[in-house]
């Protein structure tokens, strides 16, 4: 959570240094970071520049990263997003020194206190922000307005964020984002060839259909290291972020499980997920374990599920897990079989069920140590059904 703060507050001083007139027609945005050309040059087929999906929340929020309050509303075209309170975000892949421009159409309601309202967009290399940019929207729009951003990426950006924030006390009404690239290809990159071994011979037998077999729980791994993601506070190297979620409060004092602190997940809906965002992916087969406390459900018992998922919100794993209300129940859940190809990016924990707030604390993954180090991390043998011949 403290950087979850950090970014905000960065938002928040670098906004009140822009002069912001109000964006009802074209905004340049200027780098704080000089466009040089001294990155390593690529052949134009390998440069890839996303564009931003479901810009027009057609298909509701995902994959729309939100903080607090939210909603998905009437907008400009069919539906739109309205961000009471903080923020949304969605990152894109990017590459360096290209021309941008972002546009999208926003409205505001309600009345504009101290705090500022616009749109923001971080450079990034990796996990690291080279640069950022903000548009401040400091007077109300009473109807859907083009804003647009125009931009250029620095050198070593490897992916841009879009952030579009509301700490004001005015809700902002945002739709139909794009985001057009100069002399960078929006085809992505052929997928990289998975390791599947051919089979030397062609299977004479009928083949027999599998027997289904419970997941066993891996070996544990010699090399095993706890990483601590949520004790009292968010480790600096993971990310707080929620779907559905009214609040989230990583303060919380009642129940606490251990210390000082445990997190609060308020639901809007009776449904709700929060989230960790790893700053670094992890390569999938390390992951030993995902563990945590929660508690604070209504029902006298309730299931939660466990998803990874890598940097696409593609799920890479669903568990449920079933816990007691009125108590701290521990999860511990183990993996055996995860794409030896993939990286996890998110740790999902969703309620769909109860309408009460849950509470988590002591949230850590097992990670094995020699499995990021060695090169038999690709052997994919135990990943992979058998072949049957
Ligand atoms: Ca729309
Ligand atoms: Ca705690």
């Amino acid at each position: 959570m403290k950087l979850y703060f950090r970014t905000q507050h960065t938002r928040f001083i670098l906004g009140i240094l822009f002069l912001s007139a109000l964006a009802l027609f074209l905004i340049p945005a200027t780098n704080q970071t000089s466009a040089s050309s001294n990155h390593l040059a690529m052949s134009q087929t390998d440069e890839y520049c996303a564009p931003f999906e479901n810009g027009g929340f057609e298909n509701g929020i995902m994959p729309w990263i939100t903080s607090g309050q939210f909603e998905i509303t009437a907008g400009r075209t069919g539906q739109g997003l309205a961000i009471i309170t903080p923020y949304a975000r969605q990152k894109i892949d990017a590459e360096p020194n290209k021309d941008f421009t972002i546009s999208l159409y926003a409205k505001t309601e309600g009345e504009f206190g101290s705090n500022w309202t616009g749109i923001g967009v971080d450079y990034l290399d990796g996990v690291t922000e080279l640069a950022d940019t903000v548009t401040q929207i400091t007077e109300p729009i009473g109807d859907y307005t083009l804003i647009e951003i125009s931009g250029t990426t620095p050198a070593n950006t490897s992916a841009i964020r879009l952030w579009l924030y509301s700490g004001n006390g005015v809700t902002l009404f945002v739709d139909d984002i794009e985001i057009e690239w100069i002399d960078c290809s929006t085809t992505p990159p052929p997928p990289i060839p998975t390791q599947t071994p051919e089979p030397t011979a062609v299977p004479t037998a009928t083949p027999v259909p599998p027997t289904p077999v419970p997941t066993p729980t891996p070996e544990r791994p010699e090399n095993l290291e706890s990483i601590m993601i949520f004790d009292d506070a968010v480790s600096s190297d993971w990310y707080l972020g929620s779907w559905g979620v009214v609040s989230l409060n990583p303060l919380a004092k009642e129940p606490i499980f251990e210390g000082e602190n445990s997190l609060e997940v308020s639901l809007a809906n009776g449904s709700g997920t929060a989230f960790f965002e790893a700053k670094s992916p992890i390569p999938a087969p390390s992951l030993y374990s995902v563990n945590f406390m929660v508690s604070g459900v209504d029902a006298p018992t309730q299931t939660f599920e466990v998803q990874l998922m890598n940097k696409s919100f593609q799920p890479l794993s669903r568990s449920t897990v079933t816990v007691t209300a009125g108590e701290w129940s521990e999860i511990n859940v183990t993996y055996s079989s995860l794409p030896a190809d993939q990286t996890i990016q998110y740790i999902a924990i969703t309620n769909s069920v109860s309408s009460a707030p849950f509470y988590l604390d002591n949230v850590f993954i097992g990670q094995n140590m020699d499995a990021i180090e060695g090169p038999e991390l690709l052997d994919t043998q135990i990943f992979l059904p058998a072949i049957i011949r």
